[in-house]
């Protein structure tokens, strides 16, 4: 076993500093035990940081757990390490041969118990593919405290002991998880998110960073359909905020707009990309998803992950994506007239293993005039992993209204799998074409929010409808158009991603601009937003929709 070099300052051992994407690699000490080689003991190795993660788990998040626990305890068990990275403490050993060698963790209790020899990667005893799924499935989640006080959050130590109850949630503590508890909340149906929030509560933050990369620089990019001479609608992308990107537009497939339903972005290969999702329709009641892969360039040619009978009629419907069974994959789900008047109806076709979708199934059905219907989105309002529905309606009477409608959890086996539709916000004094609406998770707490434009004397504003619990929203007015750069709300359409890559969704406008579309990113911070970057594209803004 080669020894690795010690480094100069004990205050950087791993040198690593960037709190979203995970270090490749991780320094251990090495300590004596039956099988470690005599030549290794008392040696510091860098570890793969993805097999030191898997090989601890083998030991401290056994198999046999319920998923939704090995997911919780992979997200701890990576930042458990991960921090001592970041944060080093200065720990050096004098090596056998001499030579002073710095570590991050040592391989005992005192740290997280590593025995690669016994428990590593592909050994009998070592971790097994539940273990290898919870790991990829998480891979890119942080947690981190939120501080009102000082109005930011800070990346946390996530500990974890055997604990003394074996009733979920009963010894939480807000800092640590607990095995044997944890594995009766997996047992009781929480997801991994609820679990890590009935935990580590309050003030957490849950953080996914780069939402709606497609480009593949890991930050978030500005996509839209622009509808070309020959009536097709041609996807664009432009990276923006990636540092060195080339920021112009990247220009994919074309699409029919004939018969089109809607179209829609998510990473369904769950490869970190956002693919392009469409719905056309094929019969009253039936329809056609095709799904065009990025392969970071762009996007792939369109492949047909679902044809057949969609059961709820097409005419009128919209198109929606998001996880709606708490699995990390990608649904499809359609909004559509009920089978009677003044009724609604949400169906989910279910992301299978392979490129496909499965049947449609019964969701939710309520009283809601679709005709009032202006947009409609999936989005996890409610902080669980399932996706919920977020409707715009605009009343006959005037205004603007959101409402929510939350997925139950755990998901019952038939029948309604989601509460009521209610009103989340409402407003009967605003005019619509002066408001413009988008989701996204801008405080990155885990919990969908809605980002709202508003028009009102002149200056345009930002209010943040930020998710609570039960499909609630708490309105935070987050920022006004500066005098000098005023944006017209009713001439800008808006995009969501995270173009900074720091786990809160940034405001993407497309405004009209004498020579075309004027493309405008406004970053996401917790108290307002910060103005840049931006570009102007030559398209007529009539046909530009931000997707
Ligand atoms: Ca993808
Ligand atoms: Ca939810
Ligand atoms: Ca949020
Ligand atoms: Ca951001």
């Amino acid at each position: 076993m080669a020894l690795a070099p010690a480094f100069g300052s004990p205050a950087v051992c791993t040198p690593w500093t960037d709190e979203y994407t995970p270090p490749a690699t991780i320094r251990v000490l090495r300590t004596e035990r039956d099988e470690v080689p005599p030549e290794v003991v008392g040696t510091v190795q860098d570890v793969d940081f993805r097999s030191y993660v898997a090989t601890t788990m083998a030991v401290e998040w056994p198999e046999h757990y319920p998923i939704a626990t090995l997911k919780a305890g992979a997200v701890a068990t990576k930042q458990f390490a991960w921090y001592h990275v970041i944060h080093p403490r200065g720990k050096t050993v004098v090596q056998p041969d001499g030579s002073t060698a710095c570590f991050d963790v040592e391989d005992t209790w005192v740290d997280q118990y590593f025995y690669p020899e016994k428990y590593g990667v592909g050994m009998p005893a070592g971790p097994g593919p539940k273990i290898a799924k919870a790991i990829d499935l998480t891979w890119g989640i942080t947690l981190r405290k939120y501080s009102r006080s000082t109005q930011s959050s800070r990346f946390f130590l996530t500990g974890y002991r055997s604990g003394s109850s074996s009733v979920c949630g009963e010894d939480a503590n807000g800092f640590k998880l607990f095995h044997n508890s944890t594995r009766a909340c997996g047992k009781d149906g929480l997801t991994f998110r609820e679990i890590l929030r009935r935990y580590l509560m309050p003030n957490l933050e849950i953080v996914i960073a780069g939402r709606h990369d497609v480009v593949g620089s890991r930050h978030g990019d500005a996509t839209a359909m622009v509808l070309n001479d020959d009536g097709l609608q041609v996807a664009h992308a432009w990276s923006l905020g990636a540092p060195g990107a080339d920021p112009s537009s990247r220009a994919g497939v074309r699409i029919d707009a004939d018969e089109l339903v809607g179209f829609q972005s998510s990473d369904v290969s769950d490869d970190g990309k956002d693919d392009l999702v469409w719905l056309t329709q094929t019969g009253a009641r039936s329809g056609r998803i095709t799904v065009a892969l990025s392969d970071g360039a762009g996007y792939g040619a369109g492949q047909t992950w679902f044809e057949g009978d969609m059961a709820v009629p097409l005419k009128g419907a919209r198109l929606m994506v998001g996880d709606f069974h708490a699995d990390e994959r990608t649904d499809v789900a359609v909004l559509a007239r009920g089978e009677s008047g003044g009724m609604a109806q949400l169906v989910v076709l279910r992301k299978k293993a392979g490129n496909a979708f499965g049947r449609p199934v019964r969701w939710w059905s309520g009283p809601t005039e679709m005709g009032t219907v202006a947009a409609a989105w999936a989005g996890d309002v409610s902080g669980d992993g399932r996706a919920d529905l977020i409707v715009r309606e605009h009343p006959d009477q005037g205004g603007v209204r959101i409402k929510t409608a939350v997925t139950r959890s755990p998901l019952p086996r038939g029948g309604e799998r989601m509460g009521g539709l209610r009103v989340g916000f409402a407003s009967a004094a605003l005019d619509p074409l002066k408001v413009k609406t988008i989701p996204g998770d801008a405080n990155r707490d885990g919990r969908e929010d809605v980002l709202m434009l508003v028009g009102s004397g002149g200056r345009a504003a930002v209010v943040r409808l930020q998710g609570q619990l039960f499909g609630k929203f708490k309105r935070v007015p987050v920022w006004v158009a500066p005098r000098a750069a005023p944006i017209a709300v009713e001439k800008t359409r808006l995009g969501a991603a995270d173009v900074d890559y720091d786990g809160m969704t940034d405001l993407v406008l497309f405004s009209r601009h004498p020579r075309g579309t004027r493309i405008l990113v406004l970053k996401t911070r917790y108290d307002t937003l910060k103005s840049g970057p931006g570009q102007v594209e030559p398209f007529d803004w009539v046909s530009v929709r931000p997707y």
